[in-house]
């Protein structure tokens, strides 16, 4: 048996916090209604789901009635541009990065196959994307613009909000996939000129299996879900009410203690980077430094196989990632450091290490402790490297 687990992988998913637990309770065990029935056993526990919707209107400066409640990021993200695409005139075209996470670049692939336009912009070496190439990419043709608040595998964080404001400049719809963003930084509606916004609860310590999407007032959008009456008409089914009620905790929690939490997070990322930085050689940090998430660090280590690392760390009960998860069991290296043109000796060996607020010193210790061996070993393994 291993003595510790180490979760360095928040940004795959985070653990759900305590609080969310015994406020998702009640609703598994006793207030198991249905919200749309006429009856008072059913119709008590509507005004749970309506509670949660402005906690998480809070959260992200949001009017109640611009929450959408749907099963995940995922949904939140193929609604927001199927819902678009479908409501506007085939032809169309829709722009995006190469560095989104797959649920919006396998979509707008997809859509590209059924007559729409997609453009996908590149970004450089620090993962950014040029303002002046976006502006001049939307044409008259373009309906709809999807780029990511903050990247999941790098944690850089796009300028939403000079993009946004480049973006509503041309009278064009403006979609960002925020799910790594919200509950780490500020992410604020009343600032932005954002139409579309996707979250999802398990990145911010809500179960696996809701998510949101945020529809500024007069945006129409063809629902993903056609059926009853549920969320205005927007997304049928069944309201998810425990996980609803949990999202909603887990979002007011978030409000509260993010500044702090923030902060120390993003101390203990930077003392792991330095320790990094300093104790393997042929470590390089991926992704813009000064525009980064507090809690996500992506290091390449030169001639070393990213996956290899993870074994290793794995028998130690560190938990870690390269790229993302969806992507695992594929040996290319992730799109995201592809599409930055991170150097072949260097792409192969990227690992994410991602905390949260339960991250301690000590998990960052015992890292530090063990990193740097491991790597000696397997550099020592590499037909590349003369040591
Ligand atoms: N968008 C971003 C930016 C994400 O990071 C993820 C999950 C999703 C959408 C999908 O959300 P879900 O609720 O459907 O899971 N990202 C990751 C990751 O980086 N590693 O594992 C999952």
């Amino acid at each position: 048996m291993r003595s510790r687990v180490v979760y360095l992988d928040n940004n795959a998913t985070t653990r759900v916090s305590p609080e969310v637990i015994q406020a998702m309770e009640p609703f598994l065990r006793d207030m198991w209604g249905n919200p749309s029935s006429i009856h008072t056993f059913g119709g008590q526990v509507r005004r749970h789901i309506e509670r949660a919707r402005e906690q998480v209107a809070e959260l992200i400066g949001a009017d109640p009635e611009e929450i959408i409640f749907t099963s995940c990021g995922t949904e939140s993200n193929n609604t927001a541009l199927k819902g678009i695409a479908l409501a506007s005139s085939p032809g169309s075209r829709i722009i995006t990065t190469a560095v989104e996470h797959p649920s919006v670049l396998n979509v707008c692939r997809y859509l590209g196959t059924t007559g729409f336009q997609v453009t996908e912009l590149p970004v450089d070496g620090q993962g950014r994307i040029d303002l002046d190439q976006l502006r001049e990419s939307i044409d008259e043709q373009t309906v709809l613009v999807s780029v990511m608040w903050a990247n999941n595998e790098t944690g850089v964080i796009f300028p939403v909000r000079e993009i946004a404001e480049v973006v509503k400049e041309k009278g064009v719809l403006f979609h960002t996939d925020a799910v790594q963003a919200v509950g780490k930084i500020p992410v604020d509606m009343r600032d932005v000129p954002v139409d579309l916004l996707s979250l999802s609860g398990h990145k911010l310590h809500a179960p696996k299996g809701i998510g949101v999407l945020y529809v500024r007032k007069g945006v129409k959008l063809v629902p993903l879900l056609h059926g009853g009456h549920q969320e205005k008409n927007r997304r049928g089914g069944t309201e998810n009410v425990p996980y609803i009620v949990g999202l909603g905790r887990a979002c007011e929690l978030a409000r509260e203690h993010m500044e702090e939490e923030q902060t120390r997070i993003a101390a203990l990322r930077d003392r792991l980077e330095k320790g990094i930085l300093e104790s393997c050689p042929g470590a390089r940090v991926n992704g813009d430094r000064a525009h980064r998430l507090p809690n996500t660090l992506n290091v390449s280590f030169e001639y070393v196989e990213g996956e290899s690392i993870l074994l290793l760390l794995d028998q130690l009960g560190i938990c870690a990632s390269t790229g993302s998860a969806c992507s695992s069991g594929s040996l290319e290296p992730s799109h995201v450091i592809q599409a930055m043109g991170v150097p072949f000796t260097a792409a192969h060996g990227s690992v994410r290490f991602s905390l949260s607020r339960d991250t301690t010193e000590e998990d960052i210790d015992y890292v530090l402790e063990h990193l740097p061996g491991i790597i000696r070993r397997l550099r020592q393994l590499s037909p590349f490297v003369k040591e």
